[in-house]
């Protein structure tokens, strides 16, 4: 006589846990459990989503739920419009724990508290196994934040340096030098050659998936096709050679430039992969640093790439942990201004903004530098409200889960935490914009007019934040000299500028196009 089978547990894996050694699966016995993957109302729409964020997560769960079933898992895959789908993951789990008498589920802690909180108050038996993907461990993380006076990402990153033996000689960075930022810094001239991004046409599960969204999730801000984004984890490593190959090079010197109409230039456009789990991040930095060891690259864009991620994503990851469920909801500079329509595709005379938003409508990307210094430096200057902007960012972006979005938003972006990431508050007048990009030569304002009909709102927003939280911000070693210039300028000319920042702060909060 067999001895009898043990019960089987349920194993979830969520839409952003595509990776065949995720931590419930490893603890999982093939034979015995049974793998739940949903696709559910509650996660479509907690916030509405970009369709093609929609598209990709479910084109990537059907593939990956297919290729566990024929490495013999038994996977139990709800689809958004089947009849039975209970809407939301614990109620999926019920459902199926109740179809497959099983009692226990074993689960990798998901990447936000709403989720997180949803588990643990599920009334089955929920493990939540820690998330393995990341180079630093919450352990890692918290060992080194724990009785620092502040906690900054370059600090964390020469610790992970060290602790991979990435870009290392011996014990000391490759090169002497831990950052190579100062050589990262150059506009773009639009002769440059560029390499184009490497597209995937939709296969017939794609195209199910597209046609699906379309009709659930067409209303949404953003347009679904073209869809050419990697839904397997071999195509996301095409998509990773390729940039390898053809833009990492590159990638440093023009990482922070901005080109009308060019909207990849050299950066890898892998986040949205490395977050879902069609990449791993370690893998990819073992390959970019093997790419300069191999001379195919300059150690400026191997460093930069690297610290992007073994430093800032690992970082980031460890301060939404670190800072709890509440992060969120700060507002250390009590921003309360409603986000302008332009942000969802309104027309606006501001060719910077305008450029950015329509890119993020058509792509659902846009690259670190356009969400910073272009939607992000306006959101801040013009003093909207950091919840408005960082569902904004949950909402818009290919890439956005909670845990890397809300620190670069409402951490990085808009100073709401009060500077747990942020030394300084990302802010600048137009004269920055016009250096990295050639956005002002087509727009309705003027960059060099500081006030007066025409001139760019920037620079009279920039000055009106820096007044408005002059307690704040004027004994900052970092920005205390814009202080001193402000009170060198005329008496008049600085009733000026104020006065023309009011009136176009009031008539982009009617609702008139600015
Ligand atoms: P590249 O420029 O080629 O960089 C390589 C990789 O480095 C990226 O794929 C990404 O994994 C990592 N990386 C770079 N910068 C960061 C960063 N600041 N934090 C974390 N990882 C980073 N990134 C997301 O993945 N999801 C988000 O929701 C997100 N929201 C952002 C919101 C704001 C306001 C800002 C300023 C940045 C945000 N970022 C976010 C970081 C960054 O903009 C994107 O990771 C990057 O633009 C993705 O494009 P790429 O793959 O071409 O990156
Ligand atoms: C973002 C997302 C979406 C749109 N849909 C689903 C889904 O239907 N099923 C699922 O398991 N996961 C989805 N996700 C990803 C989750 O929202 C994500 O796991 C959490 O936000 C935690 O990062
Ligand atoms: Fe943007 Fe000002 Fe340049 Fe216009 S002039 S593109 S608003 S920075």
């Amino acid at each position: 006589m067999s001895a009898p089978k043990s019960t089987a547990r349920l194993v979830l894996v969520l839409g952003d846990q595509l990776t065949p050694s995720v931590a419930a699966l490893a603890a999982a016995e093939k034979g015995r459990d049974v793998v739940v993957m949903a696709e559910v109302a509650a996660e479509t729409d907690y916030v509405r989503h970009h369709p093609k964020k929609i598209a990709l997560i479910f084109a990537a769960m059907r593939k990956f739920a297919a290729r566990l079933s024929e490495d013999g898992w038994q996977v139990a895959y709800t689809r958004l419009d089947d009849d039975e789908n209970a809407g939301s993951i614990p109620g999926e789990l019920l459902r199926r724990a109740e179809e497959h008498g099983a009692g226990e589920v074993l689960a990798t802690r998901p990447g936000e508290w709403r989720l997180i909180e949803a588990l643990e108050d599920c009334p089955l038996d929920v493990e939540l196994l820690e998330d393995t993907r990341f180079i630093a461990s919450h352990d890692t993380f918290e060992r080194w934040a724990k009785d620092r006076k502040a906690l900054r990402m370059e600090y964390f990153y020469r610790e992970m340096r060290r602790k991979t033996g990435l870009l290392m000689e011996g014990d000391k960075p490759a090169g002497d030098k831990w950052n190579y930022d100062h050589d990262n810094r150059k506009p773009a001239e639009d002769d440059l050659f560029l390499p184009k991004p490497l597209w995937f046409e939709p296969d017939e599960t794609t195209e199910e998936v597209l046609k699906l969204v379309e009709d659930r999730f067409g209303a949404n801000f953003g347009k679904l096709r073209p869809f050419g984004f990697a839904t397997t984890a071999e195509q996301a490593e095409e998509v990773l050679t390729h940039f390898i190959e053809n833009a990492l090079e590159n990638f440093g010197t023009y990482q922070d430039a901005m080109l009308q109409g060019q909207r990849f230039l050299y950066h890898a456009l892998i986040s949205a992969y490395l977050n879902i789990g069609l990449l791993d991040p370690l893998d990819v930095c073992q390959r970019v640093e093997a790419a300069w060891k191999d001379g195919k690259a300059p150690i400026n864009a191997a460093e930069g790439f690297i610290r992007q991620i073994l430093g800032w994503r690992e970082y980031v990851r460890g301060i939404y942990f670190h800072e709890g469920p509440d992060y969120v909801r700060r507002n250390a500079l009590n921003h309360q201004r409603s986000l302008p329509p332009l942000y969802w595709g309104a027309k606006t005379r501001m060719n910077c903004l305008a450029q950015a938003v329509r890119q993020t409508e058509e792509e659902a990307y846009a690259h670190h530098i356009q969400r910073l210094m272009i939607t992000g430096n306006f959101a801040l200057i013009a003093q909207i409200n950091p919840a408005e902007v960082h569902e904004w960012y949950l909402e818009v972006y290919i890439d956005a889960f909670e845990w890397v979005e809300a620190p670069n938003t409402l951490g990085m972006s808009q100073f709401a935490d009060g500077g747990v990431i942020a030394s300084k508050p990302y802010v600048s007048s137009g004269n920055y914009i016009n250096k990295m990009s050639d956005y002002c030569g087509s727009c309705d304002y003027a960059v060099t007019k500081k006030t007066g009909e025409g001139a760019c709102p920037f620079n009279l927003l920039y000055w009106h934040f820096l007044l408005r939280h002059r307690d704040r911000f004027e004994g900052n070693p970092r920005t205390a000299q814009m202080y001193r210039t402000w009170d060198r300028m005329e008496e008049a000319r600085r009733e000026t500028v104020l006065g023309e920042a009011e009136t176009f702060l009031d008539k982009m909060s009617k609702g008139e196009t600015v």
